[in-house]
């Protein structure tokens, strides 16, 4: 029996009953439009999760490995910057970890004092993570908190007033539009104290050709990731989606600078969602739109930054300019 080490918001509301329903309802509404088309946030079911571990290792997918090469070579500025007093070390959702140890290494290496709070929605994810955290890192000071990102955070200033230092590693802000990425901005910046950091990840605009590689890889590791969409509406939702009749193809948007993925129809065709009592048909070759992932400029993350209230600290990149990892302060 290993002890809980995290924290569960929301103890008493049927929290899996709410996130069945407004899956159901965004599956509904997103279908239903013209242009059809799905959140991505609904991939990351266990499966999901587990195909994402395997993109991050595609010879394609250059991302990872650039920001853990950025990570790798400035851990030991980065962590100058952030660590000059007691600071809470806050993580927007986790992943597998591997980028976060290597700042949590150096962290602790250096005998910065702070302690770490992963915040993710997912209970399942918090609570492997925090098992791994665990057995690598006896000292660590941490918990886990399972909730909604500002929830999460509201709680925490509302703990203690050291200062705050929030991680969002992974371009994961690529995946909301322009204008969510500026709502989520301006809340964590209410959300945090004058003085605090933000430490963002952003995948840089590059040759389009390397961008659309990353996310048509030959393997079709990408193709089952935005697939696993049609298997979990199948399975929570009784749908009867045929995987076989799409075909995955991800495109880059040189207007919205955006890389663009599809699910593709090949064939007119019906679908039935049990659960919504629905019956649906898509065209031959009718899309289904699955995700959007953002490439900035420099000057994107700038007016980001100007605009609500940061002040850039300090950019890392790696040589071939391919990714960011941009340090921001909270001014106000
Ligand atoms: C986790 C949002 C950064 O958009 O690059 C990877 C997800 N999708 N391959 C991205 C993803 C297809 C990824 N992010």
């Amino acid at each position: 029996m290993t002890e809980q080490n995290y924290r569960l918001f929301n103890e008493g509301e049927n929290i899996q009953f709410k996130t069945h329903q407004e899956f159901a309802n965004d599956v509904l509404i997103g279908l239903s439009q013209p242009l059809k088309w799905l959140p991505s946030k609904y991939i990351y079911d266990r499966q999901g999760s587990r195909l994402f571990q395997e993109i991050m290792e595609l010879p394609e997918y250059y991302l990872t490995r650039t920001e853990i090469e950025i990570l790798e070579s400035r851990k030991n500025q980065i962590s100058e910057e952030i660590g000059d007093r007691e600071f809470n070390l806050i993580e927007l959702g986790c992943g597998d970890g591997k980028k976060t140890k290597i700042i949590l290494d150096e962290f602790l290496r250096k005998k910065h004092r702070f302690h770490f709070y992963p915040i993710d929605i997912s209970e399942n994810s918090i609570s492997d993570f925090m098992n791994s955290l665990r057995s690598k890192y006896p000292d660590l000071r941490s918990e886990g908190l399972v909730s909604d990102y500002f929830e999460g955070l509201y709680w925490l200033s509302a703990q203690n007033h050291k200062k705050n230092v929030v991680l969002f590693l992974g371009s994961n802000i690529g995946n909301f539009t322009p204008l969510k990425a500026g709502v989520f901005l301006s809340s964590l910046w209410k959300a945090l104290n004058n003085g605090d950091l933000v430490f963002i990840g952003f995948d840089l605009r590059k040759n389009t050709e390397t961008m659309v590689r990353a996310y048509n890889d030959k393997k079709g590791v990408t193709a089952a990731f935005n697939k696993n969409l049609l298997k979990r509406i199948n399975r929570e939702l009784k749908g009867n989606f045929d995987l076989d009749q799409f075909e995955f193809y991800a495109t880059y948007d040189v207007v919205e600078g955006a890389i663009q993925s599809y699910l593709i129809s090949e064939i007119k065709q019906e679908v039935f969602i049990g659960e919504l009592k629905w019956l649906f048909s898509l065209k031959e070759k009718e899309p289904i739109h699955t995700e959007s992932s953002y490439k900035y400029l420099t000057s994107d993350i700038e007016d980001m930054a100007d605009k609500n209230n940061f002040e850039i600290i300090e950019n890392y990149h790696d040589p071939n300019k391919y990714f960011v990892d941009s340090l921001w302060k909270v001014v106000k």
